[in-house]
């Protein structure tokens, strides 16, 4: 089936810039973008125009970092944090993460996809088309392969790429505690054996809250023997280097990076892996160090940025709200928080050849906005000015 939306600025993406072209067609068949360009070159076609009336649009969005699917919420924490407990101090006393754990453990399959479908709804009414989402709370074989199908079925209720992680090394359960390197033989022995065919890529805490760069290491390695991506969560809390870590080892992304030195980011910068940032726990945690942001710049390291939807220190569903955020807390540029939501977004889920740019070839996933100078998408904070979202041409 042959598809154009005609009469629309288009911000390609492609190359360095935004890759704006003011009179753009993009066509698609079965699918798939075969045209995206000039109106005066584009293919002509009996297809049917969609006139989308001098409007913008833009690949659909990606949420590259989430852990949209998880039991219960944490706001009894967050009341608790505001009466001057501290994050570590709520974890190390069996809260956290943890807590989220036990309501993660006693919900079934089906109540996790139910109480995770709101989020996905909030996402994808922002014109997401593409998700990626992590375990990290069931911390047991059964819990973690659980959180991943319920991830997957998430795909199935609606219109969405789901990118599913495994991250077994989030947290240390209360059976393993004091025992993290006997937990991490579970991760690596038996967990990522078993996620192997539920998952796209792997993820491990780094952390002195977490899990440490060796422990981190044997995780990465077991994730590679099995053929997995890797991602990390890296320098959120303290600089362990984990992101250099996951450079050297070939990573897709390292996440978060406010404690990131100069040297971690020239080797994500060499490696070519993406530095996911993530303003709404940046935020949410009134962090106060930022990102090495200049320093990437420097060394030509690529920024993406995402919600890490997480019901501990980012519970957030808004992506756009993270495009503010990203400019106004982290001093990103229009180009570069627009492209950290596509582009290169797609670059830290491993999808650089499916979806991210408006080319021929790629997946036909189209965000259509009620705007035509692409700032405005960067510019407000908590408005929604989505006209229409695209997925594979429907
Ligand atoms: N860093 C984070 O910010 C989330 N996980 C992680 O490794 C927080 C997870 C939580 O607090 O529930
Ligand atoms: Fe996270």
């Amino acid at each position: 089936m042959e598809q154009r939306w005609t009469n629309a600025r288009i911000a390609t993406m492609a190359g360095d810039e935004l890759g704006l072209i003011d009179d753009g067609v993009v066509a698609a068949k079965d699918g798939r973008i075969v045209y995206a360009g000039p109106a005066t070159g584009a293919p002509t076609t009996a297809a049917k125009a969609h006139d989308c009336e001098g409007r913008l649009i833009t690949p659909g969005l990606i949420d590259c970092h989430t852990h949209l699917v998880h039991g219960g919420n944490r706001a009894n924490e967050w009341a608790m944090r505001l009466e001057g407990a501290s994050y570590e101090e709520i974890a190390r006393a069996g809260g956290g993460i943890l807590s989220t754990m036990r309501a993660t453990r006693e919900a079934s399959e089906e109540e996790l996809v139910e109480s995770a479908l709101p989020r996905l709804d909030a996402l994808i009414a922002e014109g997401v088309t593409t998700i990626e989402i992590k375990s990290g709370y069931g911390l047991s074989t059964d819990d973690e392969l659980k959180m991943l199908r319920a991830a997957r079925a998430l795909g199935g209720h609606r219109a969405i790429r789901v990118e599913p992680t495994f991250l077994g090394a989030h947290a240390i359960p209360p059976e393993y505690k004091g025992k993290s390197d006997t937990y991490i033989d579970l991760v690596v022995c038996e967990m990522i054996p078993a996620a192997a065919p539920l998952a796209s890529a792997v993820d491990a805490f780094c952390e002195g809250i977490g899990f440490s760069p060796a422990q981190c290491t044997r995780v990465i390695e077991s994730a590679q023997a099995h053929g997995l991506a890797v991602k990390l969560h890296a320098e959120q809390l303290s600089a362990l280097h984990g992101s250099a870590l996951a450079a050297r080892h070939g990573a897709l992304s390292a996440d978060h990076l406010e404690h990131a030195t100069d040297e971690d980011v020239r080797a994500m910068a060499e490696a070519g892996t993406v530095a996911v940032l993530l303003p709404g726990a940046y935020y949410f945690m009134r962090e106060t160090k930022l990102p090495p942001v200049d320093a990437m710049r420097r060394h030509g390291t690529r920024i993406a940025l995402a919600t890490d939807n997480n019901p501990g220190t980012s519970p957030t569903t808004s992506l756009l709200l993270m495009l503010n955020m990203g400019a106004t807390l982290f001093g990103l540029t229009v180009v570069e928080a627009l492209r950290g939501v596509t582009v290169n977004a797609a670059a830290a889920l491993g999808l650089g050849q499916e979806v991210g740019t408006l080319e021929a070839g790629k997946a036909c996933d189209l965000a259509i906005w009620n705007v035509s100078d692409p700032a405005e998408l960067v510019y407000r904070i908590g408005f929604n000015p989505l006209h229409q979202r695209i997925k594979d041409g429907q």
